[in-house]
């Protein structure tokens, strides 16, 4: 632990609409795949904790779903966690990219200032989709929000994002670490096996189905060589699982193997995966079914 009385620790919630790059952020910062990435937007379902340690500063990072307007129970819940972290941070990020200002980014804006949080800046992400012009006159539009501070960045091509997280962890209060320096979540490895696998989802099936799909971990036996995982994924309709399994099983085995693939790279130990595809009607659109699958 470090007990310099000039350390600074504390939350920082980094709060966007969809397929900004707020996961890819808060991994490249934490430096470790934690928040699953797809070019897809409403990634990104939970609260996702990320802790960044140096001898300096503790910055514990809340990456959030993607704000938008909710059309069904999963969604509303979304934008309930994305409201509370609002509130229950020492400093709100407001990421945005090429495309400022959308709708969706103005109702955020609007949430964040009528908010209790006064702390806040924003961040203008994906400029290597910009020229230098067209990027002056996006962060005099993010300013004209009520954002004094904006940060221009590309989270995919920058050499280093050093520069941000020193400006993020000044504004932060004088407090000791509030994690063990070595801790990068502390969110159990059930919740990140689960999240891996709903990746492969994302990235492999189009349409609807990804967004009709949850994950739920039902065994995670680890031996000292091997990790032997058995997961329910639930989808809404019959016509679903068709597609989840395809032709011969093609799909279900392609999904299977590359989530053995990430889930190695993540546990560092050999995984054996088996995939059991359920239904459970309209699950989204149900409270019950949200709890029960760990959304709140
Ligand atoms: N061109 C470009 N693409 C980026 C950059 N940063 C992230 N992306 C891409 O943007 C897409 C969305 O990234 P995510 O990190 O999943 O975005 P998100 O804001 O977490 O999205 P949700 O979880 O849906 O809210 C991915 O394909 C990223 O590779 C960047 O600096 N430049
Ligand atoms: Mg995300």
């Amino acid at each position: 632990m470090n007990c310099n009385l000039d350390y600074k620790s504390g939350f920082v919630s980094i709060l966007g609409k969809p397929n900004v790059g707020k996961s890819t952020f808060l991994n490249r910062i934490v430096g470790e795949k934690l928040s699953i990435v797809t070019p897809k937007p409403q990634t990104t379902r939970h609260r996702i904790k990320g802790i960044y340690t140096d001898d300096k500063m503790q910055i514990v990072f809340f990456d959030t779903p993607g704000y938008l307007k909710p059309r069904y129970e999963l969604q509303e819940q979304m934008m309930r966690t994305v409201r509370e972290a609002i509130d229950d941070c020492d400093l709100v990020v407001f990421m945005t990219d090429h495309k400022f200002p959308t709708d969706y980014d103005l109702e955020l804006c609007e949430l964040i200032r009528l908010s209790s949080q006064p702390n806040r800046i924003a961040v203008l992400n994906k400029c290597d989709l910009l020229n230098d012009i067209d990027k002056q006159d996006k962060v005099a539009k993010i300013k004209a929000q009520g954002f004094q501070d904006v940060y221009s960045v590309s989270i995919l091509k920058d050499e280093t994002l050093s520069n941000l997280i020193h400006v993020v962890g000044n504004k932060l209060p004088f407090s000791p670490p509030l994690y063990p320096p070595e801790d990068l979540s502390d969110m159990p490895v059930r919740f990140f096996a689960a999240e891996i696998i709903r990746e492969q989802i994302f990235l492999r099936l189009r349409e609807e189905l990804p967004y009709s799909s949850t994950v739920t971990v039902e065994k995670f036996i680890e031996t000292e060589k091997k990790v032997h995982i058995l997961a329910n994924v639930w989808l809404e309709r019959k016509t679903q699982k068709i597609i989840f399994i395809g032709e011969k099983g093609q799909m279900i085995k392609q999904i299977t193997q590359n989530s053995e693939r990430q889930l190695y790279k993540f546990l560092g130990k050999k995984v054996k995966l088996e995939l059991w595809v359920k239904i459970k009607k309209d699950w989204r659109k149900k409270k019950n079914a949200i709890k029960e699958f760990g959304y709140f």
